[in-house]
């Protein structure tokens, strides 16, 4: 009782004391970014990438023939690519932005405008077979790699696909690099526009399972490389309903021309809580098996645990950001999910032998009475893209990959 008292009057002289700190020098001066530590999130990497280079000594054909750890393509955190770097990735980006979509016709998506749209496209058409599914992280690595292929072969990007280190970002993401609105950012913030919070819903029961509070943003990005860009599908289930947004396609399936403009609310509430240094290294090392570690990735709404991967699209938010079938229109989609990859990568590397192939889960969203996923199902990742099976995907050291993380 009187620890409690104590505590709460120091907590208040603390506010008292940041209160009468005004003005202070961030009011009108930029103060320089600190990333948050990723100390334990790198070291299990380091880790994992050791066991793989002894394990590919006593299984040389772990590594299709040609590839080795030595050739592989390196992905590098954003943080890590120089300015040039950063920017000719923004470049190939909105390039593929300004190319003529090759989805075809009777697919059925009228409001394709672009190569990029066809990747969103075929995420939206996949929602409910690539989350809470067996496939979700694999699906994902493919559809990422095929992005990636897409920026270096149609628009000649020389790099390989950077991931966003959520840790790096956690607990400052609006001061970011990677979001802080300078040419050489992913975009800044949305304008100020208040919606006092929103829900995120449960896309079966639509029932609400966290509530976000207003951050600073939620209108349209006006800052940086992306404020020109327009979303042109969906929304179909954005966790931002105060936009009034609707598609006017009449199956609600977010498929006809819809221009508009990008909006986010950058959420430093939901990636200080849920996408630490802690948070990441948390999911790879507490769960061994590939049922816990499937669940806590992806995160447990009903429970209130948001987990790593719905943190990283609703510390975007926005729209199309938090939506879940349109979410890739949001240039930062594939950085996040770079990262998703990196952490799998990750795990699977603790013990390649057993996790490399292991596989878990349904093959429609939370949906328990559909098949389970097998290593047999087809990834199907778009009009451009090869199909592949999920057991051509789960090693990046082979089938259509040959890639690591620095
Ligand atoms: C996906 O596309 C197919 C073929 O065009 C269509 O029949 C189906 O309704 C689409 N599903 C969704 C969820 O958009
Ligand atoms: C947003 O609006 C709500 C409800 O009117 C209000 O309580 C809140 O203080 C506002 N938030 C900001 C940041 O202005
Ligand atoms: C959405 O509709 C509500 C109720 O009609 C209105 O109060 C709100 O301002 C609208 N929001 C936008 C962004 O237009
Ligand atoms: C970590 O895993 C152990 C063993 O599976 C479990 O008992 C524990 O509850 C987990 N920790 C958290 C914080 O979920
Ligand atoms: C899926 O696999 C689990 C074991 O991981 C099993 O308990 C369940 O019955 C299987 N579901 C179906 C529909 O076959
Ligand atoms: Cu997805």
């Amino acid at each position: 009782m009187l620890a409690a008292k104590v505590l709460l009057q120091l907590q208040l002289l603390f506010s008292v004391a940041l209160a009468l700190n005004i003005p202070r020098a961030a009011d009108t001066t930029k103060k320089p970014w600190v990333p948050a530590t990723s100390k334990k999130t790198y070291a299990l990497a380091d880790k994992g990438r050791a066991n793989l280079k002894a394990y590919i000594k006593t299984h040389p054909a772990y590594a299709k023939p040609g590839c080795t750890l030595q050739n592989a393509a390196v992905r590098k955190e954003w943080n890590s690519l120089t300015i040039p770097e950063r920017k000719d990735y923004i470049r190939a980006m909105k390039c593929l932005k300004a190319k003529p979509g090759i989805t075809p016709a009777s697919f059925g998506y009228p409001g394709i405008r672009s190569r990029h749209d066809d990747f969103v496209a075929t995420h939206m058409n996949q929602s409910f077979t690539i989350h809470s599914t067996a496939n979700f992280m694999v699906w994902h690595r493919y559809y990422t790699w095929a992005l990636e292929k897409a920026l270096r072969d149609e628009c000649g990007y020389k790099g390989y696909q950077p991931y966003w280190n959520w840790a790096l970002t956690a607990l400052d993401p609006l001061n970011a690099p990677m979001f802080d609105g300078s040419d050489a950012s992913m975009g800044g913030n949305g304008d100020f526009f208040n919606y006092t919070s929103f829900c995120i819903n449960d896309p079966v029961t639509g029932q609400c399972q966290i509530l976000v509070p207003q951050g600073v943003g939620g209108g349209c990005v006006t800052k940086g490389p992306f404020k020109d860009w327009v979303p042109t599908l969906g929304p179909v289930f954005p966790a931002v309903t105060y936009l009034n947004q609707t598609n006017p396609d009449p199956d609600h399936l977010g498929r006809y021309y819809n221009p508009r403009c990008l909006r986010r609310d950058i959420s430093q509430f939901v990636s200080s809580k849920w996408s630490k240094d802690d948070d990441i290294s948390f999911v790879i090392t507490n769960n061994t098996n590939i049922k816990d570690f499937w669940y806590y990735l992806q995160g447990d709404f009903p429970n209130g645990y948001m987990g790593v991967h719905g943190a990283g699209h609703f510390t975007v938010g926005g729209d199309p950001g938090s939506d879940f079938f349109t979410s890739p229109g949001d240039p930062g989609f594939f950085n996040h999910h770079a990262m998703i990859d990196y952490v799998w990568w990750t795990w699977q590397n603790q013990d390649p032998a057993t996790r490399t192939n292991a596989l878990y889960g349904p093959t429609v969203l939370n949906d328990f009475t559909t098949p389970n996923g097998t290593l047999d199902d087809i990834i199907d990742a778009g009009p451009s893209v090869p199909k592949v099976k999920n057991r051509d995907a789960m090693n990046t050291l082979s089938g259509p990959f040959c890639y690591t993380y620095a």
